[in-house]
């Protein structure tokens, strides 16, 4: 059991421990060698209220010792052989289908559109798709609260327009995977609907009915909780006042998900992509949160219920119950957790999840979301080379975008004339790490980050409510920046399929707007382009296919220390691929000559000499 009296580096050798501090650094904009410092880790717990002022108060060590006597596991050493697995090996593409192509004209992207466009997926070479949730929702979180588990909303299309998108998938060898969204449910769902109408219900207990709130908040602004009436009792949701956190302790409720997820796979999909599935046990009696967490993270209580107690218990039960009899996939978004609790959840033998999305390199360090910034891609180095020289046991994902992020190219460099360059080298060092690849719609054609122009452009509930609440505070101008530099709308924006009207999305004016930049970089252009950013994805992803050092060869990073140098070798006996990478906008001296090297990749058409271009980046083949 941990006490006051240990030291800060006792809590670093604990696994979470250092998960834990790695996280407060991110927040704080700290220096990784610091956790190597003798002399800091000498210091008892006990002293740091008094070294930090008062700032991590009494209750912030408190909060930090129940986190760490709440999971004693030590991740496992990796055992055995790296086993093969279709999941280790494919590419996969992550579809938000209301924004990806509508086929009935009504602004709205369905499945229909996505089954016009597998062919284009097909000749990308993507072997699997994450489809976003297209379930019945009342759509306050675009289909992230859910209503019916087992409906398709109407604006998507059928359950037959489901099942003949899943037969095309699995007819062209590619496979689907679904978002699972079970932290919580709309407030609309039946479970809650009966919750509320009768207290006395089995299904009050499915969610947290409290006759007082604590003072979590939510990640759509303003408090964690909503009172059901005048004197009524206060209910939980992390998300929106219509997504209401699912109470996992109630075994009903578990078994009525495991249910649920075996129709799904009875179906014939291929697995899930679990929605931010480490929030799903919270610390029982739900405690107040600590006051310098909140304000570090800005999120009061999530130390309560990032990495709850029960967990694992939970994860394995399902996997158990669902997963397992199906042979199905799983990957866990899991926001907040480091690598060492990742093992913990990914370890084959624990029988949990077999992949996470940790999200510590989309941070910026010590900034917030919503904080103007250029993202360094000596922290993304810095990130692979730490997690994949540590990460053997399990399996890492490799992604930059999703529906919650703004486009990487306009954190990295929004300078249009070296769009295309980084758009190559971020496409390459993501095709050639070790792991499974997750591209984001629109990826691959280099989209950047969207010029809306006034805030009622947006869409997301998550940007719109922080607007309500800013706006009142900095006014209107401000208050749009300030949500500009974070929103999640900048990656929901129609795919740009042609050069006419909507971008040949739909024949009608899209449910958000597609700006003419964005548009410009149309897929039916680029893909008659040998040069553009479309075209190199599918090169790369072809030489991933062709070359299986590339899926299961070993990785050593050379040059671990030169900024702006990334450079890494992939060997496994037959071949040996080097990969070099400037990761600046500056020209820097070539790290290796490369004598006899053969370049099967690069994003500048002429071969380096002694220097590398600004962003260039290239594979070459040794032998
Ligand atoms: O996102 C959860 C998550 O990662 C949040 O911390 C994220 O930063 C969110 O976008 C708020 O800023 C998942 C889904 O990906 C997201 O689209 C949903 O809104 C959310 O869960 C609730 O289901």
């Amino acid at each position: 059991m941990f006490t006051k009296n240990h030291t800060i580096g006792d809590v670093l050798d604990h696994p979470l421990g250092h998960d834990l501090i790695r996280r407060i650094l991110i927040f704080t904009g700290g220096q990784h060698r610091w956790l190597a410092n003798p002399l800091a880790r000498r210091i008892p717990l006990s002293w740091i209220p008094r070294l930090s002022l008062g700032k991590a108060d009494g209750e912030f060590i408190e909060a930090l010792l129940q986190l760490l006597n709440s999971h004693p596991e030590i991740p496992p050493e990796p055992k055995g052989p790296l086993r093969p697995a279709w999941w280790k090996e494919a590419v996969f593409y992550q579809i938000y289908p209301r924004s990806f192509k509508d086929s009935d004209g009504d602004g709205v992207g369905d499945l229909r559109g996505v089954l016009e466009q597998l062919d284009y997926l097909q000749d990308l070479g993507v072997d699997a798709i994450w489809l976003s949730p297209v379930y019945d929702s009342p759509m306050e979180d675009n289909g992230y609260d859910i209503r019916n588990y087992r409906q398709i909303h109407e604006d998507f299309g059928t359950m037959s327009d489901f099942e003949a998108l899943l037969d095309e998938v699995h007819l062209r060898g590619m496979r689907l995977i679904m978002d699972l969204v079970v932290n919580h449910t709309s407030d609309e769902h039946p479970w809650f609907q009966a919750a509320l109408k009768d207290p006395a219900s089995p299904y009050r207990d499915y969610y947290f009915f409290r006759s007082e709130p604590n003072n979590w908040t939510s990640y759509f602004g303003d408090r964690a909780w909503s009172q059901l009436s005048e004197q009524g009792e206060w209910v939980l949701h992390l998300f929106s006042p219509k997504q209401m956190d699912l109470n996992w302790e109630n075994p009903a409720m578990r078994r009525d998900i495991a249910a649920m997820v075996r129709s799904w796979l009875d179906r014939g999909i291929d697995g899930f992509r679990l929605d931010v599935i480490n929030y799903i046990s919270k610390v029982p009696g739900l405690p107040p949160g600590n006051r310098t967490i909140g304000d570090l993270t800005g999120y009061t209580g999530v130390e309560h219920y990032f990495y709850g107690p029960r967990l694992h218990e939970y994860l394995h039960e399902l996997h158990e119950a669902a997963f397992a009899p199906a042979c199905a996939f799983s990957v866990g978004e899991t926001p907040g957790i480091g690598r060492q609790a990742a093992k913990l959840l990914t370890a084959p033998a624990r029988r949990e999840l077999d992949m996470i999305f940790s999200f510590d390199h989309l941070e910026n360090p010590g900034k917030s979301r919503f904080e103007e910034y250029r993202y360094d891609l000596n922290e993304l180095k810095g990130h692979f080379i730490e997690w994949l020289e540590d990460y053997d046991g399990s399996w890492m994902s490799l992604f930059y975008e999703n529906h919650d992020n703004r486009r990487m190219i306009s954190k990295v460099d929004p300078d249009p004339s070296v769009r295309v360059v980084l758009a190559k080298l971020l496409g390459l060092i993501q095709m050639t790490l070790k792991g499974t690849p997750f591209l984001y719609q629109g990826q691959e054609l280099g989209l950047v980050d969207s010029s809306f122009g006034h805030w009622a452009d947006l869409r997301d509930v998550e940007s719109l409510n922080l607007f309500e609440q800013w706006r009142g505070e900095m006014g209107d101008d401000a208050a749009f920046q300030k949500v500009l530099a974070g929103s999640r709308d900048h990656a929901r924006i129609p795919m740009p399929w042609t050069g006419g009207p909507n971008g040949g999305f739909s024949s009608q004016e899209p449910w958000i707007a597609l700006d003419e930049r964005n548009q410009s970089y149309h897929a039916e252009g680029q893909l008659k382009d040998p040069d553009s950013v479309l075209s190199f994805y599918r090169d790369l992803i072809r030489l991933r296919r062709e070359h299986a050092v590339l899926r299961y060869g070993d990785i050593t990073f050379t040059d671990r220390t030169a900024k702006n140098v990334f450079c890494y070798v992939r060997q496994n006996g037959r071949e040996t691929l080097h990969i070099q990478c400037n990761l600046s906008n500056q020209e820097i001296p070539r790290p290796q000559p490369g004598e006899g090297w053969v370049r099967l990749a690069g994003n500048y058409p002429d071969l380096p000499q002694t220097r590398l271009r600004p962003y260039e980046a290239g594979i070459w083949l040794e032998s």
